[in-house]
């Protein structure tokens, strides 16, 4: 197989050269790109600071036997996809899944980064940066709904503190791994009906979040993020953090970026396009790639037509040092690793093949008018043998070609997920 892959590759290597693209320069590109993988795939957004149902206005569908049910069990679980996804990774948390010891609980306001420790001893003995985010979500003091802008000052308050809590551990994971730590704000907020003040909530979620901010960071280990959504399960009818606020929040904010997760707008909508509009305005944006289907089901992303623009575009925009990627599903339907494997390996696939594509010569094109050809060399592209690039790529990296991927996910059900 190893010799096929070689030969194919040198063939392909020579077709993508003929349209002057260096497949060699794209591979070795490719795997100093840090993509953030997400610990909650892991265990259906579960956590373990509390025992109480996923909240928030977010799903997760089915019951795929051998959820990781502890930190190690999570941690070797994370092991087992990392092995099979070929490139740079980060490890994205979420401040539920702190790990108490020695029968210490604290609430979400008194996190601290000692309940992060193992995580960054995980996170530094595989080279991997931290991002984080506080969890607005799945907790008794979200009240009706709501949280950093609820009408109830003592909810207000606790959640704010919360926020504050997560800059100080995304301050310790940038200094413990030399790594800026993407911190991410989300809630949920929002209403199932017609709201009848729409401004109030808003106006109380920008103060909670300029409050949050306020606790003292270097602009250069912390990058807050704030990311819009349209509607969620039960807030169908109005949320807070809707994409103009969000948008408006991190232009009229200093260092802080807007985040947008691709199954966070209204259907028809494309991030593909949304991503050349804000970096023509930010200096950096964040990104949460996900796989909508009909809504924000987060199904594991593939290599889909939206996905592989979404990649074309941040590479023909020479941003791939401007937006933080990072992945955000969760599908409990099917083998969790298989979800993430093929989540990150399909966002690998889009980035590579942006990166075989000769988008300067299609750019002229454009500026030149020449419509015809444009299309007919667009249409081309879909044809050139980048599964040979591909696999080559998986090869370099040591991780298993897509052929061999089910295999190594059966047996490690086998061997460790059946047995839980
Ligand atoms: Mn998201």
């Amino acid at each position: 197989m190893d010799s096929l892959i070689q030969k194919n590759y040198e063939i392909a290597k020579e077709m993508y050269a003929s349209i002057g693209v260096d497949t060699d320069m794209a591979i070795q590109k490719l795997k100093n790109i840090p993509v953030s993988l997400h610990c909650w795939q892991g265990d259906d957004v579960g956590g373990y600071d509390q025992e109480g149902p996923l909240t928030g206005g977010i799903q997760t569908t089915g019951n795929y036997p051998g959820k990781a049910a502890t930190p190690q069990e999570l941690m070797d679980d994370i092991d087992q996809a990392a092995s099979l996804c070929p490139g740079k990774k980060k490890l994205n948390l979420h401040a539920c899944y702190a790990i108490f010891e020695d029968g210490e609980h604290v609430d979400r306001d008194k996190l601290e980064p000692k309940h992060f420790k193992k995580w960054v001893e995980f996170a530094k003995s595989r080279n991997m940066g931290i991002d984080f985010n506080p969890t607005f979500f799945s907790h008794p003091k979200v009240k009706d709904g709501l949280t950093l802008s609820s009408p109830d000052e003592e909810t207000r308050k606790f959640w704010i503190e919360h926020g504050k809590a997560c800059i100080r551990i995304s301050q310790y994971f940038a200094e413990e791994t030399g790594i800026p730590c993407v911190m991410n704000i989300w809630t949920g907020d929002g209403f199932k009906d017609i709201p009848a003040d729409r401004m109030g909530p808003r106006m109380r979620y920008k103060e909670s979040i300029e409050e949050i901010l306020s606790e003292p960071f270097d602009k250069n280990k912390v990058k807050p993020c704030v990311e819009s959504k349209v509607f969620g399960i039960g807030v169908e009818s109005f949320t807070s953090g809707s994409a103009e606020f969000a948008l408006t929040f991190a232009a009229t904010h200093d260092g802080c970026l807007p985040l947008m997760d691709n199954g966070h707008y209204h259907p028809t909508e494309v991030v593909s396009d949304k991503i050349p509009a804000l970096l023509c305005f930010y200096p950096e944006i964040a990104l949460h790639i996900t796989r909508g289907v009909r809504w924000d089901s987060d199904h594991a992303v593939l290599f889909d037509d939206e996905t592989k623009e979404m990649a074309k575009e941040i590479v023909r925009c020479d941003a791939l040092e401007r937006v933080y990627m990072a992945l955000d599903f969760f599908d409990a339907s099917i083998n969790r690793i298989a979800a993430w494997a093929v989540g990150f390996r399909s966002w690998q696939k889009a980035l590579l093949s942006a990166l075989c594509t000769p988008n300067a010569a299609l750019k002229k094109l454009q500026d030149e008018s020449k419509f015809t050809e444009l299309m007919i060399k667009q249409e081309e592209m879909k044809t050139m043998p980048f599964g040979a690039v591909w696999n080559q790529y998986c090869k370099e990296c040591g991780v298993a070609s897509d052929h061999d991927l089910y295999g190594k996910i059966s047996a490690y059900e086998t061997d460790v997920l059946a047995k839980r």
